[in-house]
């Protein structure tokens, strides 16, 4: 791939968009090779991914510009489903994917961002939502998730005005959990995801699910998503191994990495 790595450490993936010329811009290729790296992780070795930008300035500064310029109706349309199907991946992936945000994140970048499950940031990252400058709405879901992430009020001053924030303000509206030095930035991602890592892998996996389908209906059926998860995690090994360890009170046994099986 030209413009996407993959590494894998331990239980974590790493991908980076790799495209600091143009400040990790998202062109079709781009897309492409995000949705080609997604797949080609192995989800039942590895149990949280980090996705980040390749250089010191940029997370992703939006979609490509240039690209977008001379599209006709019919192309924006496919260039839009093409974002948000490999955004909704993301969204859906089984295993948590959390963003480092190292630097600008603006239009597409903020929203591909969003698509994550958890977002953190070095203290120089920008966030923006720039597009009405640009004469377009947000393309990649940014309407819907932002005033899913920061509140509508929040959201709608941020994209009506196409106002970009730094990271304190970011932090300040629940836009990031949490803000390092740039030099910081990728150990606490690594650290943040083997944290998860080292929790049974159903059970994340479950909580992932009961959260995000949860969250798009009401409070009686998202009470039946949990139960019917909650209840999916019975007889797994990991249940079996987790309770198990702990009811011997064995402290050695239970503070260390159970090898939790997957189904
Ligand atoms: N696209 C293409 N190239 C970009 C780019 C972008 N979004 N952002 C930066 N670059 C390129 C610059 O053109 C420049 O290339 P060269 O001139 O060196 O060849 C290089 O990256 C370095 O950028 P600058 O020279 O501008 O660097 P500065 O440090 O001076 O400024 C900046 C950094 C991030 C403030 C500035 O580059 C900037 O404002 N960039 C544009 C940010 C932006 O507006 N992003 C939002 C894009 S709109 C939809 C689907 C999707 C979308 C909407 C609708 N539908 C299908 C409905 C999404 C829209 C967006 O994301």
């Amino acid at each position: 791939m030209e413009f996407v790595t993959y590494e894998v450490e331990g239980m974590v993936g790493i991908i980076t968009i790799n495209r600091p010329k143009a400040l990790n811009a998202l062109n079709s290729a781009v897309l492409d090779e995000l949705n080609e790296a997604f797949d080609a992780v192995d989800v039942n070795t590895i149990r949280a991914i980090i996705l980040t930008g390749a250089g010191e300035k940029s997370f992703v500064a939006g979609a490509d510009i240039g690209e977008m310029s001379t599209l006709t109706k019919a192309e924006g349309e496919a260039f839009g489903k093409k974002g948000n199907d490999v955004f909704r991946k993301i969204e859906t992936f089984p295993i948590p994917v959390i963003a480092a945000v190292n630097g600008f994140a603006l239009g597409g970048g903020c929203e591909i961002s969003m698509s994550c499950d958890i977002r953190i940031c070095s203290e120089n990252a920008v966030f923006g939502q720039p597009e009405v400058g640009l004469g377009i709405t947000p393309g990649f879901g940014g309407t819907q998730r932002l005033a899913r992430t920061v509140g509508v009020g929040m959201a709608k001053q941020m994209i009506y005005t196409a106002r970009n924030i730094k990271a304190d303000e970011a932090f300040r509206i629940g836009l990031v959990n949490a803000v390092y030095p740039q030099e910081e930035l990728m150990d606490a991602a690594k650290k943040l995801a083997s944290t998860i890592a080292k929790n049974a892998p159903i059970a994340v996996r479950n909580c992932k699910k009961a959260i995000n389908d949860g969250l798009q209906v009401d409070m009686d059926k998202a009470i039946v998503i949990e139960e019917k998860l909650f209840g999916d995690c019975f007889e797994t090994e990991d249940q079996k191994a987790g309770m198990g360890n702990f009811l011997e009170k064995d402290k050695e046994k239970k503070l260390k990495v159970v090898p939790f099986q997957n189904k």
